[in-house]
Formats: structure tokens, sequence, C-alpha cells
């Protein structure tokens, strides 16, 4: 007997640290107490009273918190209010999030191409090897003189996008950034923070080994004549939902970018800083960083006009390609990413000068296509170290990322889900996850450069939202959680016959023009926050990336980095 388990109750379903804030949320739910007990119902160990009345401003629905941050006991508990019913179980205790962080990252794992996932590694997840991409075609699109259309070059490796079996620069470029930035940020804890890979205990840390993986195959990517980066690695058109070793399409690579060669230059400016102290484990990996670094750049200098635009590319080549574009016509933010990365790296005050670094004082929040607040996270990383020209402009840069934060935190308080996400509809868009978790990362610079906790916990809250405090009641990361995301759009998840998904994706979460973008049926919601269907034909709102994927990992490492309890 006891209370039975209520949906409306929504809160972060692995758990809790035992000195940070405590709180679920309660969809409809009258004045009154509610309790933690032990799973059983058998014991109480707190009660509460609820919280006043709240609207939830995207869908009009009613909320109540329930704040349990006082009670500080390790254990497992059910959260149980009275007539309404009980929580899923979660843990209070340190570490909380440690496996959800280590999951998040071996979710990379198992995107890569070209290798066989032995059981050792994958478990029930294990396959063969895909997408060897040892003979891809030079689409005529990219052809020239040395590398006429239809020739052939090697370009294996990489991450699988997201839940299509393509490549794309641009999309690698933040993924790539934000892993070794979570590095850079962290570096010593990353030590001990293993997720059993092939390169587990090679003297590499498992955040750097994974990053290869997808790095070595960015550097195949670059024409050695003239040191332009082709846009993407493809099929002409989407595979079906096929596990990756019958996706047997021809792969080519299409028309280099400025956008790609930018993204490049500034991922491969800040490898050739991370791998500097790896050089016995990785002879030469960081010279051939910057040397590719340095000229994507130029590259880009001598064409800054060649934007990536695929209807274009198909009216006047074949074959047509109809993949994802990560089309962007506005390269401002690139080249402050690619100038920032580059002057950190080499610290030669031309790429500093090179462009105006500060248009004016936005920091935007990073995503594929708005990449110059990554620039500025390096550049407040590294302000001891910058040379004069750069250091003059570090306490204005400090105060522009404070006060992006100060901002983000406008509201949240009385937001019916007392958090930064989601108070506006427009956080609901394609891939929300991300920007939930974007928004993680900007709040934990803020504490970084200030140390004051209220960012960490607003942080805290994002995460709290990514694992079920929302308003879909999923957690959104596969395999953790009580009721985590089941069916993604993610071809191996569909086609490998195992029932549980990959564990350790994100899901892009609710966005409130899905049902229009993938017609996907069975979408019931009426309102942007609970846009969402946990089914493989969501692919507007259900499917997974790794450019979502890396700021989860971010968060939750960071958090787990940072927390001192
Ligand atoms: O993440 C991308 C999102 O911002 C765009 O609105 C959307 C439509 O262009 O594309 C998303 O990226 C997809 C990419 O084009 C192909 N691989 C899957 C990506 C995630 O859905």
């Amino acid at each position: 007997n006891g209370q039975s388990l209520s949906e409306a109750i929504r809160l972060n379903q692995i758990g809790f640290y035992p000195n940070a804030p405590k709180v679920a949320v309660v969809v409809g739910a009258d004045a009154g107490t509610f309790q933690l007990m032990t799973p059983d119902q058998k014991k109480t160990v707190y009660t509460g009273t609820l919280g006043e009345q709240r609207q939830n401003a995207i869908s009009g629905k009613t909320t109540r918190l329930a704040d349990f941050s006082a009670f500080k006991k390790n254990g497992t508990y059910v959260l149980v209010i009275p007539g309404v019913g009980h929580s899923y179980p979660f843990e209070i205790r340190s570490n909380v999030h440690r496996e959800a962080a280590i999951g998040s990252l071996k979710g990379f794992y198992y995107q890569r191409m070209s290798t066989e996932l032995p059981a050792k590694f994958a478990g029930q997840w294990a396959r063969l090897a895909g997408h060897p991409d040892t003979r891809v075609l030079i689409h005529p699109s990219a052809a020239d003189d040395k590398r006429p259309a239809g020739s052939v070059i090697s370009s294996p490796r990489g991450w699988y996008d997201a839940g299509d079996y393509n490549k794309y620069i641009v999309n690698s470029g933040i993924t790539v950034g934000t892993l070794l930035s979570l590095y850079e940020d962290f570096p010593a804890y990353f030590k001990t923070f293993e997720i059993n890979i092939p390169e587990s205990g090679n003297n590499v840390p498992d955040l750097l080994d994974e990053t290869l993986w997808n790095l070595r195959w960015m550097l195949t990517m670059q024409d050695p004549n003239g040191g332009g980066v082709y846009h993407k690695l493809t099929n002409p058109s989407f595979d079906g939902m096929v596990m990756p070793d019958k996706a047997l399409k021809d792969r080519y690579v299409v028309q280099k970018s400025v956008t790609a060669a930018l993204d490049f230059a500034a991922v491969m400016a800040q490898s050739a800083r991370v791998f500097k102290p790896f050089n016995k484990e990785l002879p030469g990996l960081a010279d051939s960083c910057l040397t590719a670094a340095v000229k994507a750049w130029e590259w880009a200098k001598k064409n800054p006009d060649k934007l990536y635009r695929q209807d274009e590319m198909n009216k006047q080549f074949d074959p047509d390609v109809s993949t994802g574009t990560y089309g962007d016509n506005n390269t401002s933010d690139e080249w402050i990413w690619a100038a920032a990365e580059l002057y950190v790296t080499t610290k030669n005050d031309a790429y500093y000068t090179a462009i105006n670094l500060f248009p004016d004082d936005k920091t935007p929040l990073p995503s594929w296509n708005q990449v110059r607040t990554l620039g500025y996270y390096t550049l407040a990383r590294f302000e001891k170290s910058l040379t004069a020209t750069g250091k003059k402009d570090l306490p204005a840069l400090r105060q522009m990322l404070i006060r992006n934060a100060h901002n983000l935190i406008q509201g949240a308080d009385q937001h019916a889900y007392r958090m930064v996400f989601g108070k506006v509809a427009s956080d609901y868009i394609w891939g929300s996850s991300a920007v939930a978790a974007n928004q993680g990362i900007a709040l934990i610079q803020a504490y970084k450069l200030t140390n004051d906790k209220k960012y960490l916990n607003y942080a805290l809250a994002n995460l709290d939202y990514l694992l079920g405090r929302n308003a879909t009641g999923y957690s959104f990361l596969t395999g953790y959680g009580d009721k985590p995301v089941l069916n993604p759009h993610h071809r191996s998840s569909v086609a490998d016959g195992i029932d549980a998904p990959v564990p350790g994706l994100l899901s892009g979460g609710p966005n409130g023009n899905a049902p229009r973008q993938d017609k996907c049926p069975g979408y019931t919601a009426t309102s942007a926050d609970e846009m969402f269907i946990d089914a493989s034909c969501s692919y507007a709102s259900n499917e997974i990336a790794i450019n979502w994927n890396a700021p989860m990992v971010y968060l939750g490492a960071a958090l787990e980095a940072l927390q001192n309890d």
C-alpha cells in the first residue's frame, strides 16, 4: 500500500548532491504537504510544504514546487504527496552524476565509424564495423586539377553525426571544441575518468582518446593542396534505418566551405594546445594540428565568400545531395572563434588583430552556427598567459561573460520549473536539450569567474531539467533515469533488434515546430515545452546528435568536478 507512482511529479530521476538545491515540480497539485520516504514508503525522513501555485508561462499549466534542499542525508528515497502519488526513486549522495557523465562520453564511442564495437566495450550493443570510408569520391562540387571529380580519397574514422550516418565538419567543430574545452577547464578531473574504450589505460585521458577518433578524421578532410576543408562526407541521400554494416551507398566529400575551414582551424588550433603535453604518447600530433589550423585559416582568408549552399550546388552538379546542410550565411562568429583559438595557441597578435573580435558586447549561446562565445570562453580561460594585446580586453570580456550569466538567471526563480532553461518558448527549438546544456556551460563559466555558487546551482537546475524535471516527464539521456527516452531517431538503436536504445545519447528534446518539420504522427501537445514524442520517426524532437551530447558531457562532468560535498 501507500501512494502509487505519479507522473505529475517531475524531478531529476538520478538524484541530488547532499548540499545542493533539491527541487521537484508537481503539476496541477493543490496546496498541501509532501514527504520524503524510503522507497517502501514505510519511513518518512522529511516533511515539507508545497510552494505557492505558479503558472507555467509556456503551457499555462499550474505547478507547485517541493523544495527539500534542507534534507541532506545520503540514501535512496521517493517523494510522496498525499492524494497525488509518489515520484520515481532517486538518490542523495556525492558524485551522484558521475555515471551519467561517464555514460554520455561513452555515447561517443557508440557513434564511432569505420570500426567494430566488440562486446568487451559495447556490451549488448556490440556491432560490426560500418563505413570504412577508405574509398570516398570527390564530388564534382569539390573537384579541381589535382583531385578531379570521381577520384578517390581515404577519410576513415569520425563519429556518426547523429541518427544519420554522415559526418559534417561544421558540427564536428563545435562538438570537438566543447569536449576539448571541458578538458582544458578541468584537466585534473579527467586523470581518473575512464569509460572502457579500447584506448583506456594508455596514459592519455579517455576524454582525449575518444575525441581523437573524430579529430583524426577531421584532419583527412583538409585538402593538402591549398588547405581548404570539405564541408562534409556524406551519402547523396540518407540511409534507411539499417545497421552501419548494411549501409553501403557511395560516399562523397562535397565542396569546401569557409565555415568548415574556420571551424576546423579553431579546433585544430585548440588541439595543438591540448595535445602538446602528450607528444610522447602522440608524437607529432600537436604540430600537425597547428600546421593544419594555419593552412585552413589562410585558405579562409582567400575564400571568405565560399558559403555552403546545397541548393545552388545541386543546380550545378550531380549527384544531388539531400543530407544535412549545416549551412550558415553569417561567418563573423566563425572568424572570431578561429582567431581566438589561433591567438591563444600561438600568442601571435596578428590573429587577434586580424578581425574585429568584439563587434559588440553580445555573448550568444553557442550552437553549431553561432560559435563566437567559444572563442570568448577560451580567451577568459587563458587570461593569465595572454599577450598585452589580449590582456587589455580581459576586464571587459570577463564582465561580458558574467553579465551574460546574470541575464540568464533573471526570472529563473519565478519560472514554474525554477530554472534558467525554458523561460521563453523560443528555447524550445530543434535540439533544445543542447540549449539547456549550453546555458549550463555559460553559467559554469560565470561561476569560474566569480566563485558565486548561485551560477553553479542554476547550472545544476538545467541538468535536473535534462534528467526529468521538465514538462514531458522524460529523462532525455538514453539509459539514465527511471523514465528515459526509449525510441530515439538513431539508426542503430532502431535496427539492432535490442529493446534498449544505445545508452548515453541525449535526445534533442521538445521543439515547438517539430510536428511540421518531421511529420511524425502522434504529437498531441499544445505547447512548445511538451512538443516531444518518444518515437523514432520524430527526428525533429527525438534525434540524438554529437553537438548535443558534447555539452551534456560538459555539464555532467563539470558539475561532478566542481561539487565538493
Ligand atoms: O541540429 C540541426 C538543427 O539546428 C537544424 O534546424 C536541423 C534542420 O536543418 O538540422 C539539425 O541537424 C541535423 C543535420 O542536418 C543532419 N544530421 C542530424 C542533425 C540533427 O537533427
